[in-house]
């Protein structure tokens, strides 16, 4: 990429140039007076497609899919005020599921910025959005005049990737937008040291060889890590069963035999059994939510020996206290137990698990008076889909069943709104994934959640994106309706 080295430009330029210099697959937007400098400055440069959503919400959505799928941070902008607070439930989304998504928002004149918090407003569509999105970012800041604009972008992106990843929010001012800038070329921060972990995999080892049903617990973490293809080969080299949450159901590919599948209140059956039995549970980068594994935390854990990896060390810190709690960079992890693992021998206890899947079917939990269930047909629809790169699924009773009984080849992704279950991520979300991977991605969205975002599918036809939408129509909020018919 050509930088503009030597050159006054505008604080706005200066921001475009550094989101090209990131290689942001895309930004994404609703336009407004507040954010048009930069809007403007990124189309000028031409380096990074910048694209129109009907929705802030779903700009939002789209740069965290983008994100996910693209493993570098996309960019989603909104105007001041209603821009910014349609960003809101996008923000949160990417704050549950760890995505270190870029959100800037444009904001009104600094002289028009309300002096006291007393004041309810005092520019034209002057809102507080700092304030508003602190306990859903990981930093959000305010830009003035006097900030030190390169310092402050670079320290965001720092802050959105390291660590546990979570999203920033960066909010400038009109006037500062137009400032000029000496631009300097920009020199990215350092990358931390990988620890080594040999005598913690050594431990484990030993544990995994002193229990005879020790069970993986693949979460969102695992993902997030972007370590899945060393994981999968760790699998296969350990031979160990492995469940997931929600948010890991792509963390191996159908095809191996030690994928389990989803636990917890909407999960598998098999995937349930084999909790119920392990003795030995190695959570990786699970929160281990109610919905995984119930309100009752003494009936979850019975006699088991609970080993758990994480970043995050407040998750460590939560309702669950483990046996062994390791507060680690899950990729590095992940490398030393490939490299330094020993191969247990399990055969008969995934065995156990398979044999209790055959006579137990997920099937059977459908009205019997369907002869084709929601689970045959998710099962149908991913026979049909092998070649898409995956499948983005909204929030509710189709989401569950999607998870339960999609058959994910070795390159495909479930993208789905894990800690937040925000209806209508999907469409969004599969514009955000085409700008990342141009290929074909498949929608799953119940006949509710379609109507959040049905004004996307605009979108997707202005730029002929190769979207596949499957509407699951049971007539109703089923979730809802399923929740309301059993409490
Ligand atoms: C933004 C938002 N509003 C409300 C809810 C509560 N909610 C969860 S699932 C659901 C029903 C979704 O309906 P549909 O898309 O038809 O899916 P189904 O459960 O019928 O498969 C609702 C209303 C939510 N998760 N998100
Ligand atoms: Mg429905």
């Amino acid at each position: 990429m050509e930088t503009i080295k030597n050159k006054l430009v505008t604080k706005a330029e200066f921001i475009a140039e550094f989101i090209a210099e990131r290689n942001v697959p895309a930004v994404f937007t609703l336009s407004g007076g507040m954010i048009a400098f930069i809007a403007d400055a990124i189309y000028r440069l031409g380096l990074t497609p910048i694209i129109g959503m009907r929705h802030e919400q779903a700009a939002g959505f789209a740069a965290e899919t983008c994100t996910r799928v693209s493993k570098i941070p996309s960019v989603a902008l909104a105007t001041s005020g209603p821009g910014a607070t349609n960003l809101i439930t996008a923000i949160a989304s990417s704050f549950f599921d760890s995505v270190p998504t870029i959100y800037i928002t444009g904001q009104v004149n600094q002289s028009e910025i309300k002096k006291s918090n007393l004041q309810r407003q005092n520019g034209f569509q002057e809102l507080n959005i700092i304030e508003a999105v602190k306990g859903i970012t990981k930093s959000a800041i305010q830009i003035g005049s006097d900030t030190n604009l390169k310092f402050v972008l670079n320290k965001a992106w720092e802050t959105a990737t390291s660590g546990r990843p979570g999203p920033v929010l960066i909010d400038i001012p009109i006037d500062v937008q137009q400032e000029v800038y000496q631009n300097v070329k920009l020199k990215s921060f350092n990358k931390k040291t990988k620890l080594n972990y040999k005598k913690e995999i050594d431990k484990l080892s030993e544990l995994i060889s002193k229990h005879k049903y020790p069970l993986i617990l693949a979460g969102g973490g695992l993902v997030a890590a972007d370590i899945i293809k060393d994981f999968r080969s760790l699998v296969e080299k350990l031979k160990l069963p492995v469940v997931n949450s929600l948010m890991a159901v792509d963390s191996l590919s159908s095809n191996s035999r030690y994928r389990i599948g989803m636990i917890g209140s909407y999960g598998n059956k098999e995937s349930n059994y084999a909790l119920r039995e392990s003795d030995l549970l190695i959570c990786l980068g699970s929160r281990l939510d109610v919905r995984q594994i119930g309100s009752d935390i003494e009936q979850f854990k019975m006699d088991k020996y609970i080993y758990r990896v994480d970043i995050d060390e407040f998750e460590l810190n939560g309702t669950v206290r483990a046996n062994k709690n390791l507060k680690v960079n899950l990729s590095h992890f992940i490398t030393d137990w490939l490299k330094y693992c020993t191969i247990s021998e399990s055969k008969q206890w995934v065995d156990k698990i398979h044999e209790y899947k055959m006579n137990n079917p997920q099937q059977e939990e459908q009205d019997k008076a369907l002869i084709w269930g929601p689970n045959d047909a998710l099962l149908e629809i991913s026979n049909l889909c092998k070649e898409a790169e995956g499948f983005i699924v909204d929030v509710g009773q189709h989401q569950m069943w999607a998870a339960q009984s999609i058959k994910l080849t070795d390159k495909q992704r479930f993208i789905t709104s894990g800690g937040l279950g925000a209806m209508g991520f999907a469409i969004p979300s599969a514009i955000g994934a085409c700008f990342a991977k141009k290929n074909n991605w498949i929608v799953i969205a119940g006949d509710g959640c379609t109507q959040l975002s049905i004004a996307e599918i605009q979108t997707i036809k202005e730029h002929n994106l190769p979207i596949v939408i499957f509407v699951v129509n049971n007539n109703q909020h089923g979730m809802v309706a399923q929740f309301q018919e059993t409490n």
